[in-house]
């Protein structure tokens, strides 16, 4: 109804439309303002849903800013999690805190998450980020509701483009059997998503027929035309017996001509200047203070970077990437090598990717360009298949396609790729032994911003531990090249190769060996110019061990920290140090560990994701192969069993230690 003083019932403050849609274009300013400090977000969608945000936070819902836990009050739940900051500034305006402190967004230990942690920010209901999952809360919400005799009501923010995910119709069928009248679905229904339009990625259409068949009332409105919104709302309010869905038309990056109806800017943030402009088209020129917002936001990245250089272990020189004069390297997100790879296996015709609408990111949209008739077609069909966002059911399609001959392929962030639909993968796939490649993309902490829903850091374990797989995580670009076509082609069953959103170093070459389930081993041989020459590389098997102090047994980019870590040893220390790469997790090769482990003092294994991934197989495999033989001190590098959290890439690798220099830290501290 409003804005409430839960102790009287008063109402606080009442909105006439014409304030709505003042507030809401506020917000919109607040939003620009706080990408910009940010430098990452999503712009689009935050805008197509503000007007809706302003209807429901300011007058609709029952809230009460001063007492967000009251137990009467509405229920709101953002299953776009990615909108994270319109619900931030839903709150805001309402009056939980400044809207100017939503600045600090996307910032390492900022309250303000990329997608909301409901533990940092009172008022946010749940914590949300992996799409798809929203509507069934709601659910749950609402019927504990209905068996407590309780009067609030449980609004639920869905994207169209999320209505593919298959867990939300199964959340609609629920809503529908059990009557819940106290349940709204507002769906942003700006009909565009990361890939393009929702009708040619998958057509979720019609809409109103489909929820009306679980048994829905439906209202459809112009989500930018408060009147309607409002309407909208009441007509939910007044419905007994069903469940509403609120289908609002809105266009996405509404109120700023160079965003609105552009693809691109899903998952962009304007730069300072094109907020200013955004600003001034939004007529709130002096209205919103970019220049007080980014002081806000240096202000806490100061505190941020104290805390974290804090934590820094410390040494003669700055050893950091690119820092000396000396073993520079180039940088190259891991991701690239897919791409390139498949570029390339495209020739090949029974290559198939599908698309979970997130191509260009992962880069498996190279598969088709320069390539016009591998390109995704709508409706049509061709071998590039869109899917959508429905990560089991691409897992199913590509089982599919496996099962008759096809070598299908497709991805998306590793912790959607190798965790929802682990049951697919694990019954369909491996058990089946269906030839299907999965890439999880944006593995580990370096992920960035997103946050922690968006960092993969258990999927090494989810899958390595299904029977029969081969789990491949390069440790450069050119590595994860050679791993993708020997994993599309040499390789059999079930594949997931995992790969990092972050340029890292480069570290191989072309002629640095690859074999599937072999161990490379690095050896640094003295400082050069660039790292690259100063590291020799050749195949574990091929090794002959010299007795080093130190083995450090790495996987993807945590083989160059790994190497870092070699040259910061024999600075600090004239130390000799053996890096092992383990770039095949499964099948392991367990006669390199071995052989590190025997002929070593300290084995320190480093990963950037929960310590176990690597470090639990790597253990064991020394357990069960030394025999009576003397075991090496052993130490391990990785998350120590926490969450994940917004902050810049290079910053989440210092505050989770697992930088270069916290494994030679973990080297020495076992030395002594
Ligand atoms: C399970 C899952 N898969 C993929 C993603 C990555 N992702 C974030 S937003 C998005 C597109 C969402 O489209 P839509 O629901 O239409 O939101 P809007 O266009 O309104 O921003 C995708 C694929 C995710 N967050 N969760």
């Amino acid at each position: 109804m409003a804005l409430i003083d839960s102790k009287t019932g008063q109402v606080r403050r009442e909105y006439s439309k014409a304030a709505l849609e003042r507030a809401a274009t506020i917000m919109r300013g607040y939003d620009l303002a706080a990408l910009a400090c940010a430098g990452s977000g999503h712009a689009g969608g935050t805008l197509s849903i503000m007007d809706i945000t302003a209807a429901l936070y300011l007058q609709v819902a029952n809230l009460d800013p001063e007492n967000p836990g009251w137990a009467d009050r509405d229920r709101i739940v953002w299953s776009t999690g990615h909108k994270a900051p319109s619900l931030y500034l839903g709150l805001a305006m309402a009056g939980a805190f400044p809207p100017e402190d939503v600045a600090r967004l996307r910032r390492l230990g900022s309250p303000y998450q990329g997608h909301p942690h409901w533990k940092k920010i009172p008022g946010a209901e749940v914590s949300t980020g992996s799409l798809g999952q929203g509507l069934s809360i709601g659910v749950g919400i609402a019927l504990a509701a209905k068996l407590d005799g309780k009067p609030y009501r449980t609004y639920v923010i869905n994207g169209d483009g999320e209505l593919q995910e298959g867990q939300i119709w199964e959340a609609v069928m629920s809503a529908g059997h059990y009557r819940l009248d106290n349940l709204v679905s507002i769906v942003d229904k700006n009909r565009l998503q990361i890939d393009g339009w929702v009708c040619d990625v998958m057509d979720v259409d019609p809409l109103g027929d489909k929820f009306r068949s679980f048994g829905w009332h439906v209202v459809e409105c112009d989500g930018h035309d408060m009147g309607q919104v409002l309407k909208a709302f009441e007509e939910a309010q007044h419905t007994k017996g069903k469940p509403t869905a609120i289908l609002a038309t809105t266009v996405k990056g509404k109120g700023v001509d160079f965003m609105e109806n552009v693809a691109g800017w899903h998952g962009r943030a304007p730069t300072f200047d094109e907020a200013k402009n955004g600003l001034a088209q939004l007529g709130l020129n002096g209205e919103v203070d970019l220049a007080k917002m980014k002081s806000i936001a240096d202000a806490h990245q100061k505190e941020a970077d104290a805390r974290i250089e804090a934590k820094m272990p410390r040494f003669k020189k700055d050893y950091w990437w690119n820092r000396q004069p000396v073993m520079k390297v180039d940088m190259d997100p891991t991701r690239m090598g897919y791409g390139r790879a498949l570029q390339e296996a495209g020739k090949d015709e029974r290559v198939v990717c599908l698309g979970c609408d997130i191509s260009g990111s992962i880069t498996i949209s190279k598969f088709y360009e320069g390539h016009p008739e591998r390109a995704p077609k709508g409706k049509g069909i061709s071998r590039f298949l869109s899917v959508g966002i429905a990560e089991q059911n691409a897992t199913g399609i590509a089982a599919g396609l496996a099962k008759e001959g096809k070598l299908p392929t497709f991805g998306t962030y590793a912790v959607f790729a190798s965790a929802r639909n682990l049951d697919q993968f694990r019954t369909t796939v491996a058990y089946g032994e269906l030839n299907v490649l999965v890439a999880g993309a944006h593995g580990g902490v370096s992920v960035g911003p997103d946050g922690a829903t968006h960092q993969a850091l258990e999927d090494l374990t989810n899958v390595s531990i299904v029977p029969g797989t081969t789990v491949v995580a390069p440790c450069d670009a050119i590595e994860t090249r050679k791993a993708t076509t020997a994993l599309l082609f040499e390789v059999t069953g079930a594949k997931y190769l995992r790969f990092a959103r972050e340029a890292t170093a480069v570290v191989t070459t072309e002629k640095t060996p690859f074999i599937i389930g072999k161990a490379n081993v690095f050896r640094m041989r003295s400082v050069k110019e660039r790292m690259i020459d100063a590291f020799e590389c050749v195949l574990a098997d091929d090794y002959i061990g010299e007795r080093e102090t130190v083995a450090i047994i790495a996987c993807g980019p945590m083989v160059a920290e790994a190497m870092r870590a070699a040259w910061i040893l024999k600075e600090e220390r004239g130390w000799e140090t053996r890096v092992v790469n383990i770039h095949t997790l499964k099948p392991l090769d367990e006669t390199a560990i071995l052989a590190a482990a025997s002929e070593c003092e300290i084995v320190v294994t480093a990963e950037e994701h929960q310590i176990g991934g690597l470090a639990n197989p790597v253990a064991a495999a020394i357990l069960r192969g030394l025999g009576g033989g003397h075991a090496p001190r052993f130490g391990s590098i990785g998350v120590k069993d926490r969450f994940g959290e917004s902050g810049a890439p290079w910053e989440l690798i210092k505050e989770f230690e697992v930088s270069a220099e916290h494994i030679a830290a973990k080297a020495l501290e076992l030395s002594v």
